[in-house]
């Protein structure tokens, strides 16, 4: 285990209380694993929802990860912390390799999510299984508007991304093009980059391994076809899963 300069929390969104699938949110999915990759300590604490650490993070979004009472947000800056603490922990084994990681950590960031959130928001076959899971803790009231305008508003910025701009049929024949072209892209061992974990390997996994969960069961559908690249990401899995739950600091 390594020391941190000051104890670390990771303020995230409620535990998804799926078996290795610590959240929803695929950036804080991505920093849990890229904080076991560079074997650091941290304790958790949750919010209901992003405002609950607003003075924490302007821009309203989690994660943010504290370090001592210094909040870092947004998982790329997070992750490019992690790296200062522990250096090499996720950028591999030269220059070469460390520009590789931030491109593709920046692509799963970008077009990845962006098939994610697809999947659970615009996705009529898995809505409603999605609105149960993140709404149903709601009073009723809430439950019966809040979803849909929130829905509104996802969609509505998925249309912005080009990622939902002309339907659904185009962006699941651009996802399985993709997924098709990682399976061949998918190192058959070691890592995305090389044989040591990175940047990529975790911010990769954060977006793919959400589409695995079984509220979008087309998609993890389509991922399990893809027999390298499953087998890389239950590789990335089993190197970064926590052997033994941590600390649940408190709820905020
Ligand atoms: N660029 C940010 C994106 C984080 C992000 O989109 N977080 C989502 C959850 S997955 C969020 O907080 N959404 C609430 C909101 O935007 O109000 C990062 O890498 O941390």
């Amino acid at each position: 285990m390594n020391t941190p300069p000051a104890p670390l929390t990771l303020c995230e969104f409620v535990d998804a209380g799926i078996p290795g699938l610590e959240s929803y949110s695929p950036f804080c999915v991505k920093v849990h694993r890229a904080l076991r990759a560079a074997d650091l300590p941290y304790t958790r604490r949750h919010g209901a929802h992003p405002g609950v650490f607003k003075k924490l993070n302007p821009t309203g979004q989690l994660p943010v990860l504290l370090v001592g009472d210094e909040p870092v947000a947004d998982s790329t800056a997070i992750l490019r912390r992690i790296e200062a603490m522990v250096p090499g922990s996720l950028t591999g084994t030269g220059p070469r390799e460390a520009a590789e990681a931030w491109l593709w950590e920046d692509y799963a960031d970008s077009c990845l999510n962006g098939y994610l959130v697809a999947s659970r928001w615009a996705d009529e076959r898995n809505w409603p299984s999605v609105k149960i899971a993140y709404f149903n803790a709601m009073p009723a009231l809430i439950r019966a508007v809040l979803p849909g305008r929130m829905r509104a508003k996802v969609v509505g910025a998925l249309v912005a991304r080009d990622v939902w701009r002309a339907g659904a049929a185009k962006c699941w024949d651009r996802f399985e093009a993709s997924l098709d072209q990682l399976e061949v892209r998918a190192p058959r061992d070691g890592f995305w980059v090389g044989s040591k974990i990175t940047a990529a390997d975790v911010a990769i996994f954060g977006q793919l391994h959400g589409l695995r969960s079984a509220l979008t069961p087309w998609q993890r559908e389509q991922l399990a076809q893809r027999k390298g690249l499953s087998a890389y990401l239950d590789r990335v899995d089993a190197r970064t899963r926590l052997a033994a739950p941590e600390v649940v600091a408190r709820a905020a």
